[in-house]
């Protein structure tokens, strides 16, 4: 029998356990939702891709694309397209919940997860809220951990494809577990901050979260 004092084993395992729990504030905990749940309430599928936003298509080529990530953060990033894409790539499928009621399943995303992105930038300690700049001038807050969800990303692919213009190219933000509002097109810049800052939907009768399954739709919901 092992002596009660004696302290347990240290093991790879532990240290990356312990890893990721000094990194819990980055965890919403992903939920596997049971197949009937998967359409949150008031959606109904769609199988094309509506276009929304605000009218503008912003056309910056990829040559021209810089993202720019600043404010409560160790070391400020800012990428061009190729120093973008060089760091490290993943795919996500997943779907998408627009506030306008349709959804979208399975979609394949390419790009860098926002956990990549953290750990290159570094928010600080009293970092609490993101913001999403974007080239038509549209802005969207959301929590460090909504940001931080397992399969968030910045992509700038679609099935295989480059983003398109209309969707959002060259980098679109996607954070599926949110209604797509969330997800800015044409992402210029991500600012890190120690208060939240409502966005341009949010300052306009939107909720400030958005979460599809809790029909978070406008503010008072
Ligand atoms: N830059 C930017 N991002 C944006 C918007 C916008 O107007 N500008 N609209 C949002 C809204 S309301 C939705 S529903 C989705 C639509 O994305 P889609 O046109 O690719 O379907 O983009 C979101 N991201
Ligand atoms: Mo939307």
């Amino acid at each position: 029998m092992a002596d009660e004092n004696e302290p347990p084993p240290e093991s790879k395992l532990t240290r990356t356990k312990e890893k990721w729990a000094r990194e819990g504030r980055f965890l919403t905990g992903r939920i596997t939702r049971p197949e009937d749940q998967r359409l949150p309430p008031g959606q109904h599928l769609t199988r094309d891709w509506p276009v929304l936003d605000l009218g503008l298509t912003p056309s910056i080529p990829r040559e021209r694309w810089r993202l720019d990530v600043y404010g409560a953060v160790e070391t400020p990033v800012f990428w061009t397209f190729a120093e973008f894409t060089a760091q490290k790539q993943v795919q996500f499928t997943s779907d998408i919940h627009c506030v306008t009621t349709w959804s979208r399943y399975d979609n394949q995303w390419e790009g860098l997860a926002t956990r990549e992105l953290l750990a290159a930038c570094q928010p600080r300690d009293d970092a609490r809220f993101v913001v999403l700049h974007s080239y038509d001038g549209y802005t969207t807050n959301l929590s460090l951990e909504d940001f931080a969800t397992e399969d968030a990303l910045l992509a700038h692919s679609w099935s295989d494809q480059p983003l398109t213009e209309q969707h959002g190219g060259p980098v679109r933000l996607v954070v599926p577990h949110l209604y797509f509002w969330k997800s800015a097109k044409w992402l210029q810049a991500i600012e890190f901050l120690t208060e939240d800052a409502p966005g341009y939907w949010e300052v306009r009768g939107y909720h400030n979260r958005g979460d599809p399954w809790a029909e978070e739709r406008y503010s008072g919901d």
